[in-house]
């Protein structure tokens, strides 16, 4: 059956200090399934639209785990290529520390088996017949041959007609260098249809400073009619074929801000898939994010559709929030 969405990503275990404070003096970990895409597929499944991802993962415990919970979610794992030889990639997440309310990752993820993933393991027919191909910078950074996996997934996406997004997600632990990111990013941005990214991306990537500026950059350089530009707690802004909309973010208690940035896309994604309007569409994924941060994990307070009305009642029902 054909998809609503399809990612092409690596999906990680992890594990999240259950205490605040360095990682050297933290006793306890709890285990979550995460990595950008999955929780991007997941966001959409929980929101009863069609997510499958691409990807490899170990077959190991930890591969086991995240293929059995993705599963469980209701994301297709058909096209999850279980690898005997290499691991499932792992990280540990350090909380609010140095400071409050932001946390810091430790990868354990070189040579895992997603690194492995390559043009073959991408089933074409699987993304031509899709709404959305999603990736983002990070399947670009972790090797040569996952690059090129997503960059081949991305082509046949957009000759198939279907919508391209592209999250920046630059994670400067994973690139060799930022000259690279500059150069591949920008390759990917020219296939992309829908583009997401934060200040710091946009000056990176753009050379952009400001709102402005990297609407107008992005559109200059790589014809992008759509953007989405994340601000954090600042909330975000979003250009969608001449149509522009800025949404506050939502106050809520912080337990860990990763995941947030997901949330976002996945909930955006699926609510534009289900016609929901510009606006809309920000004002869930919005809430969907806040929902999010509020525990460690990043996909098990993603919501479901009756879920982001309560929330939204909470906050005050019709929520205007320009
Ligand atoms: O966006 C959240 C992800 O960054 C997190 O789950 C880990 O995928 C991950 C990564 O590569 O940093």
């Amino acid at each position: 059956m054909p998809m609503d969405i399809v990612a092409v990503g690596e999906p990680l275990v992890q594990l999240n200090a259950v205490t605040r404070g360095p990682l050297r003096h933290v006793q306890y970990f709890e285990k979550h399934s995460t990595g950008s895409e999955a929780n991007v597929c997941v966001a959409a499944a929980r929101l009863g639209m069609r997510s499958g991802l691409i990807t490899r993962l170990g077959n190991d415990e930890f591969g086991l785990f995240i293929r059995d919970w993705l599963r469980g979610e209701g994301v297709d794992v058909s096209r999850v290529v279980m690898d005997g030889e290499h691991p499932t990639g792992i990280y540990f997440v350090q909380r609010g520390y140095p400071v409050p309310g932001v946390s810091d990752v430790v990868y354990y993820r070189h040579g895992s088996a997603a690194s492995f993933l390559s043009e073959e393991d991408v089933d074409r027919d699987y993304v031509r017949e899709s709404r959305v191909l999603h990736t983002t910078g990070i399947t670009l950074a972790i090797s040569e041959s996952a690059r090129s996996a997503a960059m081949l997934a991305m082509d046949e996406a957009r000759r198939a007609g279907a919508l391209v997004s592209l999250d920046l997600n630059i994670r400067r632990k994973l690139w060799r260098n930022m000259d690279e990111a500059v150069d591949v990013v920008g390759k990917a941005m020219a296939k992309a249809g829908v583009v997401f990214m934060d200040e710091e991306e946009a000056s990176m990537i753009l050379g952009a400073e400001g709102v402005d500026a990297a609407f107008r950059e992005a559109e200059r350089r790589f014809g992008l009619t759509k953007v989405v530009l994340k601000l954090g707690r600042r909330g975000s802004v979003a250009r969608w074929d001449g149509e522009e909309e800025r949404v506050n973010a939502f106050e809520v208690p912080v337990e860990d801000p990763i995941g947030a940035g997901d949330a976002y896309v996945g909930v955006f994604l699926s609510s534009m898939l289900k016609g929901m309007g510009l606006r809309k569409s920000m004002v869930r994924a919005s809430a969907a994010a806040a929902m999010v941060v509020t525990v460690r994990g990043d996909e098990e307070n993603l919501p479901r559709e009756g879920d982001i009305d309560v929330f939204l009642r909470g906050f005050g029902g019709d929520v205007d929030l320009r």
